[in-house]
């Protein structure tokens, strides 16, 4: 069943055309991860997501959560690169299948051994399947992804279509953390043109110009990671590319 957070996010979807999940890493934020949170949220993101590929300390990371819940009104949303990125306090999780893993370990196995974590916190899961495009990031390799080339969209097509046959209403085509090239509009505009669920975007996205390109093509999420913290006027920047976002539609 739809639950809470998810019909809050159709509605700011409804309300913006794209929306902003800025990404904050629980390995390597800074002490004051709460101000960091607040200032997201001023900068229009309509949900946190916390992750880390390999969220190994899970008392930091459940702190981590707690500290952004204390600091902001928005949902928290725990991005989990394995068993260990399940939290307690978090309000909703990415439970996610990386569709394209050649390990079942990444598409059934962790899935399972997360399951009654995720039922006994009171988490909602938001059922997602994960795609990982390119290659060369942590993602990829971690994951043993057979990433799907930038320039095949119609690969991401099918995975999508499937996605939604097989129940998620969620896709997260993931370029990964850091990648050198995002994932191409076009390759968007193919999946959106068949996917009729929830479509989020992310990995290497770190200006107005590309957000805006992305959301234009039909991304109803844009996820922010590397960007956050980098300089200065980060949250200027993080607030321009939210604008853009709302201004392709
Ligand atoms: C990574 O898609 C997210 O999982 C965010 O990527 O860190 O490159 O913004 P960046």
């Amino acid at each position: 069943a739809v639950g809470k957070v998810e019909n809050y996010l159709r509605e700011e979807i409804k309300k913006h055309g794209t929306i902003c999940f800025p990404l904050i890493d629980s390995e390597n934020s800074t002490n004051d991860v709460g101000s960091i949170a607040r200032k997201v949220e001023d900068a229009g993101a309509s949900a946190i997501l916390v992750g880390g590929s390999s969220a190994i300390d899970q008392m930091e990371l459940a702190k981590v959560v707690s500290d952004i819940k204390g600091a902001v009104r928005i949902p928290v949303i725990l991005f989990p690169g394995n068993v260990t990125g399940v939290s307690p306090r978090a309000d909703a999780i990415l439970f996610s299948s990386l569709l394209n893993s050649e390990d079942p370990y990444f598409i059934t196995g962790a899935q399972a051994l997360g399951a009654l974590a995720v039922k006994k916190h009171g988490i909602e899961p938001l059922p997602t399947a994960y795609i990982i495009v390119g290659e060369g990031t942590a993602a990829w390799f971690v994951g043993k992804a057979r990433g799907i080339p930038f320039h095949k969209p119609n690969l991401a097509v099918m995975y999508s279509l499937a996605a939604q046959y097989m129940g998620m209403r969620f896709v997260y085509l993931e370029a990964g953390s850091g990648a050198s090239q995002n994932v191409t509009p076009e390759m968007v505009a193919a999946v959106r043109k068949y996917y009729e669920g929830i479509l989020i975007v992310g990995g290497g996205i770190k200006s107005p110009e590309t957000a805006g390109q992305i959301a234009k093509a039909g991304a109803d999420v844009i996820v922010v990671g590397t960007m956050i913290e980098k300089d200065g006027d980060w949250q200027q920047k993080l607030s321009s590319m939210v604008k853009a976002m709302r201004q392709a539609h």
